[in-house]
């Protein structure tokens, strides 16, 4: 078997559990106490602009909070990205994950495509840029001064994510595709598996529990235990998975 040169991760809510960012669908998660349709559309934001800041302001407010900090799979992510591009490979990481653990990581080819907690933009110019802070109402452009507020940097349901053009380029290119920590049910990134298959990539999953995708190796476990262990390995042994996938 040749050396799988390109690899495409895609990271979603699971990977970032354990620094202690709440995923969306756990029972215990985001949406078990926000209505997606009351935080998370572009009508919502229409209706009710202080509600869905208010929910975009705490979160971002948590970033903040010291023992949120990147993990151990996080970090393992950003070494073996380094180990890759150094020999030559081709690394793209995709995260639906809008917090900023990835990047304080230390990953390099890094697409937010779902946007990102710490930047807002201008809906009236396009003006993006980063904000730390909480974002009122009156908050406006600094380019256009446009009487449309500025809004959360975040891509909600029914908006086109961010870079998809250059995600399935990826994607189509790439030998080994592997899914961290995503439930796999938002699209169009939960297509980005079959996409891969088709393309003649090897697959694989990394996650708590199984999910109902299809892939060619899994394994299962924590995050900051699996992801490590995997990609250890992987470094080591650049032309096979890892013995212990199934
Ligand atoms: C652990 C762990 C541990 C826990 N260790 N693992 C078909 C095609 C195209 C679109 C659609 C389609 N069908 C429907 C659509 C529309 C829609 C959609 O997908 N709806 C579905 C719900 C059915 N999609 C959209 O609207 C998207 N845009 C779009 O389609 O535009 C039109 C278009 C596109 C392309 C071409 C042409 C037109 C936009 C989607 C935007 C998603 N936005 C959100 C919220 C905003 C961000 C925010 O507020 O943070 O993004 S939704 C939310 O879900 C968030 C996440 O990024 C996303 C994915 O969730 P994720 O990361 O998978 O989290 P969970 O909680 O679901 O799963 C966590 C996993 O971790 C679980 O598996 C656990 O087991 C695991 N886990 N602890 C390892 N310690």
């Amino acid at each position: 078997m040749t050396a799988l040169n390109s690899i495409v991760l895609l990271t979603g809510a699971g990977i970032s559990a354990e620094s202690g960012i709440q995923t969306f669908r756990a029972s215990d998660g985001l949406w078990a106490n926000h209505a997606i349709e009351e935080v998370a559309t572009p009508d919502a934001y229409a209706r009710n602009p202080a509600k869905v800041l208010d929910f975009y302001n705490q979160r971002r407010t948590q970033l903040q909070d010291p023992q949120v900090a990147p993990n151990a799979a996080h970090l393992a992510l950003a070494k073996f990205e380094q180990a890759l591009t150094a020999q030559g490979g081709r690394f793209t990481l995709i995260t639906q994950n809008v917090d900023n653990l990835h990047r304080r990581a230390g990953s390099q080819n890094l697409i937010a495509m779902h946007g990102e907690l710490q930047s807002v933009f201008c809906p009236a110019c396009g003006h993006r840029q980063t904000w730390v802070h909480d974002l009122n109402s009156t908050d406006l452009c600094p380019v256009c001064a446009e009487s449309a507020p500025l809004r959360p940097d975040i891509v909600w349901f029914g908006e086109i994510p961010y870079q998809l053009d250059a995600c399935q380029a990826a994607v189509e290119q790439a030998d080994l595709f592997v899914s961290i920590g995503t439930s796999g049910q938002v699209y169009p990134a939960a297509g980005f598996v079959a996409l891969a298959k088709s393309a003649g990539a090897l697959t694989a999953e990394l996650n708590l529990e199984p999910t109902r995708k299809d892939f060619d190796f899994c394994l299962y476990g924590p995050a900051t235990q699996v992801v490590p262990a995997f990609f250890e390995q992987l470094m080591n042994q650049p032309t096979q998975l890892p013995s212990f996938c199934q």
